[in-house]
């Protein structure tokens, strides 16, 4: 008898993302990315100087990696391409390795059953391009507009479900607000402009894919964290507005409404940060573009109108996610506190499953009947090798914490689809353990445990057999 049982096409997978994986960073032709580069020039500002040269070595051991998703029962696997792999100057000619790569990988991955998520930009902006201003220059549009119709071109036959961006609002303020990504600048000016390039490379891409002759759907990964009032005070509650608008509708309203939210289009305004733009960009962004919304859920916000300290905080400790240290302030007006109330993880993420089902309801709320997927959702642990004797192989790496935060996750998941939001699959955020941005590789993520210290051999954690059975009796 199942508690929570899952539709029969349901998606279950796993993701990851190409530069925190795939490693041979400067091999088989592939272009420097900005993450190569800044993990080299900053090696102080990564948690233990850590860098994805190596990562997890995925590039050598593909075929290995895609047995065990197919060993562990997955149905569906999310990926990024490596724009730098494929056209390593981020323009010009394709690197024929690279593009022998993933044509290998997605291969294997139908082969074995798994269905291939892909997304075309995850971080790893070829450094090429950050050089002539990276998502600032309005040229950067075109560039992934062409590197998509390429992909398109040589994946597209194969590919059902395809992503343009990776949480745009999350890429653009580690990079231009908090400054603790590439590029690092500190300037909300800057930001709101590589926004807007961003969205427009979003819906042009869109709109190509759709001319071509493609037979899979098109869609966008987005962090739609929820922002809650700090208290209920009026000051708390307009602070939550904003930055709900600044980090949630901002992205939303254009890619599913067609158009900017137009109280934080008239806040940009009077601050002078509107971004340069033109009318025939703003004509881009179209009403029922996407096919489907991916939603990434970690934990939520809590926004408080008392912003008069702005800190940046660097911390490279690895014990506690900068982002939570960290204060945001659009000129002093909001910044994000923590729940006194609430659960947290070592990382100080708040436990929270009620807000991804409010952020399936709001998805749904934009657009009913929308095929969502949650394209990540997971928690970072401190995960143990134990070889005790007495253990069982699967409990190897016991994970409890992540088998009972993945359960939580989906039982909201189910009383989501109860409601009638049109879920359509799950891929844990990770498949293995992997180069966590600043926070290196200290925090671990995966179904599969990456032995650091032996050879990077992988282990199956006790949530991958926990999710195997899930998958094999779709629900628990
Ligand atoms: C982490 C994050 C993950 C990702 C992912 C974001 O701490 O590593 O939680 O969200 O790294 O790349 O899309």
């Amino acid at each position: 008898f199942m508690n929570y049982q899952f539709p029969k096409d349901f998606i279950w997978g796993s993701a990851t993302a190409a530069i925190q994986i795939e490693g041979a960073a400067s091999e088989a032709g592939k272009g420097p990315s900005i993450w190569d580069d800044y993990c080299q020039q900053h090696p102080e500002r990564i948690f233990q100087q850590a860098n994805p040269a190596i990562a997890c070595d995925h590039y050598h051991r593909m075929p290995e990696d895609v047995a065990l998703i197919q060993q562990m029962a997955h149905n569906g696997y999310r990926f990024s391409l490596s724009w730098p792999r494929l056209l390593p100057q981020g323009t010009g000619a394709l690197n024929s390795k690279g593009v022998a790569f993933y044509d290998r990988l997605i291969d294997r991955l139908l082969a074995a059953g798994i269905a291939p998520n892909v997304t075309l930009y995850h971080w790893d902006l070829p450094l090429a391009l950050a050089q002539q201003g990276g998502w600032g220059n309005r040229q950067t549009v075109d560039h992934f507009v062409a590197y998509a119709e390429h992909c398109f071109r040589l994946y597209g036959d194969r590919v059902p479900h395809w992503a343009t961006i990776n949480e745009p609002a999350w890429s653009i303020l580690n990079g231009y607000v908090t400054a603790l990504h590439p590029p690092c600048v500190h300037s909300y000016k800057q930001a709101i402009q590589a926004a807007h390039h961003m969205l427009c490379a979003h819906a042009l891409t869109i709109q190509k894919y759709h001319q071509g002759d493609h037979n899979g759907q098109i869609g966008i990964v987005l962090n739609m964290s929820t922002v809650y009032p700090a208290t209920q005070s009026s000051q708390d509650r307009a602070a939550a507005q904003l930055a709900d608008g600044a980090l949630n509708r901002w992205f939303i309203d254009p890619v599913l409404l067609g158009r900017y939210p137009e109280d934080i289009w008239q806040y940009y305004a009077d601050w002078d940060l509107l971004p340069e733009h033109s009318g025939e960009e703003l004509g881009w962004f179209t009403e029922d573009s996407i096919d489907f919304i991916g939603v990434n859920y970690y934990y939520p916000h809590y926004a408080s109108g008392d912003a008069t300290t702005t800190q940046f905080h660097l911390n490279t400790t690895g014990e506690n996610d900068p982002q939570q240290d960290c204060v945001f302030s659009i000129k002093g007006a909001f910044k994000f506190v923590k729940n006194p109330q609430g659960r947290y993880t070592d990382w100080d993420w708040e436990i929270y499953p009620e807000g991804l089902l409010q952020l399936l309801q709001r998805a749904e709320s934009y657009r009913p009947g929308i095929p969502v997927y949650v394209t990540e959702n997971g928690i970072g642990l401190q995960d143990q090798l134990d070889f005790s004797p007495s253990l069982p192989v699967q409990q190897h790496v016991d994970d409890q914490e992540r088998i009972d935060f993945v359960a939580e996750h989906l039982k909201v998941i189910h009383q989501a689809l109860a409601e009638g939001v049109n879920v359509k699959g799950y891929y844990m955020w990770s498949l293995m353990d992997n180069f966590s941005w600043i926070n290196g590789y200290k925090k671990r993520y995966g179904f599969l445990y990456i032995d650091r210290d032996n050879n990077l051999q992988r282990y199956r954690k006790k949530s991958s057999y926990w999710y195997q059975s899930v998958i094999e009796n779709n629900g628990f």
